[in-house]
């Protein structure tokens, strides 16, 4: 067992972004035994979900003519419009079967807001308005986070980004995570995470 101090975090192992799923991720199951192998080695382990209205802005369908993987202009800044997936109380939403739960301490919710998307496990993608798993890290005395999960260049990244800037050390294990890997976004993500100090891994 590592020390106290250190939480895995598996961001978004959920059927949509499986293969089958709304917004699937290549290979996006294959993680999973790399997954579950993983909680036993960690004494705080955290789930993320996402977990939208139906009438969820990042949705291309909620926008009239809106291609899917295009992108539009929210107050927070661009926002990719993404295929209707992970709705909340639907298939789609659940963790995949395969997904070792009962191990987990901590499932957080994100992107339940109508108005605002939420890749980080940190904060909504205004970057400001919290989810509370920085309090929650804390009051259990974590300083160092490592994250897998889905998917690498998304809500994986955004909260390495998130988790280094609040302080934690961070270690992004790349093996344990796939990518959609949207024109370049994953050269994309691993430079920004690199630059902000985040521990890049097999
Ligand atoms: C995600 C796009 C939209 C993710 C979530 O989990 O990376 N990507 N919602
Ligand atoms: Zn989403």
């Amino acid at each position: 067992m590592r020390p106290a101090t250190e939480a895995l975090i598996v961001i978004d192992v959920q059927n949509d972004f499986c293969p089958g799923g709304a917004l699937a991720v290549a290979g996006g199951d294959a993680i999973i035994p790399a997954i579950n192998a993983r909680m036993a080695e960690f004494p705080v382990v955290v789930l993320t979900q996402d977990w939208h209205p139906a009438n969820h802005a990042s949705f291309a369908a909620n926008h009239a003519g809106a291609a899917a993987f295009s992108t539009t202009e929210m107050p927070y800044g661009t926002q990719v419009l993404w295929p209707t997936h992970c709705v909340q109380g639907t298939e789609g939403a659940a963790f995949h079967t395969d997904l070792a739960t009962d191990p987990a301490h901590l499932v957080i919710r994100k992107g339940f807001r109508a108005d605002i998307d939420s890749y980080s496990a940190f904060f909504e993608n205004d970057r400001t308005t919290p989810t509370g798993l920085d309090g929650y890290l804390r009051a259990r005395g974590v300083s160092s986070v490592t994250l897998v999960g889905l998917a690498t260049d998304f809500c994986v990244a955004y909260s390495a980004l998130d988790a280094a800037r609040l302080g934690f050390a961070v270690t992004v294990s790349e093996s344990a995570c796939r990518a959609i890997n949207l024109n370049g976004s994953l050269a994309q993500a691993k430079a920004q995470c690199l630059a902000a100090g985040v521990v890049w891994k097999i």
